[in-house]
């Protein structure tokens, strides 16, 4: 029987508009008890030449260079924003006032007020909403996850994120958008130790206070358009120490100058009992260490066996998966939310949350005390 057909429009077209459309063109192709046939109807952005390439190259049906028109189309069932932050409020309000489901974007919004009015305009339209964290849909993450929740760990008492790049390193290095607060809200620490803060409320839990420290090594870079320098207002590196509510310590550090380090995203948590590593770079992995005998260590599980979450649709055991299908284990997990009538997470309730902590983060570095979230 032919599945109910889901018309999806994607506002953005860049980088993550490249691994979103990647997950909608994938996910009915191998997840065969996914509840809908996604279309890709229609790509936006506001270059007409540029988004028309970007529908032929990612299987948009159209291309539209107005989000306003998009959202109002009585056609589209899901809405899916991948544009810089200053634009997420906006599209989402329009999106959520149209009742079509909405998958944003990390961070959720460039303020907690944003991200507040957000939440509440999509809990009021009834709507579902999910926001991309995408790391948590690794299968060695959820298997982490799962050794956590059956206590075979123990207690939690530390959780290290880290999440190092090295883009910008370079002074010569353009002034890009994610490097500009109006559009971005803030550097390292909203774009990638947001990922790093997701992955410990995911894990461990809620955050309760935090110290924190941010820096911007370069204070001014060349324009995009050569027309001379100007002012970088978002932090280049941001560290955090934190505190759980249930009582687990960590720290989180989020920077763009570690050279060597392209995308290392890494978590280290200590149990009463064993620890976990997770590291993006070896993401098919989980290292697990759990009290044995005189001889135990650390052992590294190839998180690639059927029994391991969403591999059974993918390859043979040990025929490794990616980053993008992260992304697909994202948008199929929010059409089988969608389809049971439950709320997907992380949603836009976690993202105001995340929100709180990044916040509390930048008052702390202005302070310099310790801040509550
Ligand atoms: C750029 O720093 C970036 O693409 C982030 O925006 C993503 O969220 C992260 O996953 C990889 O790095």
């Amino acid at each position: 029987m032919p599945k109910p057909k889901l018309n999806v429009a994607m506002i953005g077209y860049q980088f993550m508009g490249r691994a979103h459309s990647n997950a909608w063109r994938q996910v009915a192709r191998f997840f065969e008890d996914l509840p809908y046939e996604p279309v890709l109807k229609v790509v936006c952005g506001r270059n007409a030449d540029a988004v028309s390439k970007a529908a032929e190259q990612f299987g948009f049906e159209e291309s539209s260079t107005s989000w306003e028109e998009v959202v109002a189309r009585g056609d589209l069932d899901v809405i899916d924003v991948c544009t810089p932050g200053d634009s997420h409020l906006p599209i989402v309000l329009g999106a959520a006032a149209a009742g079509k489901t909405i998958l944003c974007e990390k961070p959720l919004a460039n303020s907690v007020a944003e991200a507040r009015q957000m939440r509440d305009a999509a809990e009021a339209a009834g709507i579902t909403h999910m926001l991309c964290h995408n790391y948590r849909r690794a299968p060695a993450v959820q298997l982490a996850k799962r050794i956590i929740d059956e206590g075979r760990i123990g207690r939690i008492h530390h959780y290290r994120g880290t999440y190092l790049q090295d883009w910008i390193v370079d002074p010569e290095f353009p002034r890009v958008w994610r490097l500009e607060k109006a559009k971005a809200g803030s550097g390292a620490l909203g774009d990638i130790g947001s990922h790093s803060l997701d992955l410990g409320r995911f894990l461990v839990g809620e955050i309760a206070e935090v110290s924190g420290l941010l820096e911007t090594f370069v204070k001014e870079r060349p324009l995009e358009d050569g027309s001379g320098m100007g002012a970088v207002d978002v932090d280049d590196a941001a560290l955090a120490l934190v505190r759980f509510e249930n009582g687990a310590i960590g720290s989180v550090e989020g920077t763009r100058f570690a050279p060597g380090r392209k995308n290392y995203n890494r978590f280290e948590i200590n149990g009463a009992k064993g620890s976990v590593v997770f590291d993006l770079e070896r993401m098919n992995e989980l290292e697990v260490y759990e009290e044995e005998g005189p001889d135990s260590g650390f052992k590294t599980i190839l998180a690639t066996d059927e029994a391991h979450p969403y591999i059974a649709a993918w390859w043979p055991p040990g025929h490794i998966i990616g980053y993008e299908h992260t992304f697909t284990h994202t948008v199929l997990d929010l059409l089988r939310a969608l389809h049971e009538g439950v709320k997907p997470t992380p949603n836009f309730e976690d993202g105001l949350a995340n929100q709180l902590v990044l916040d509390a983060i930048e008052r702390s570095a202005v302070s310099r005390k310790w801040e509550d979230v």
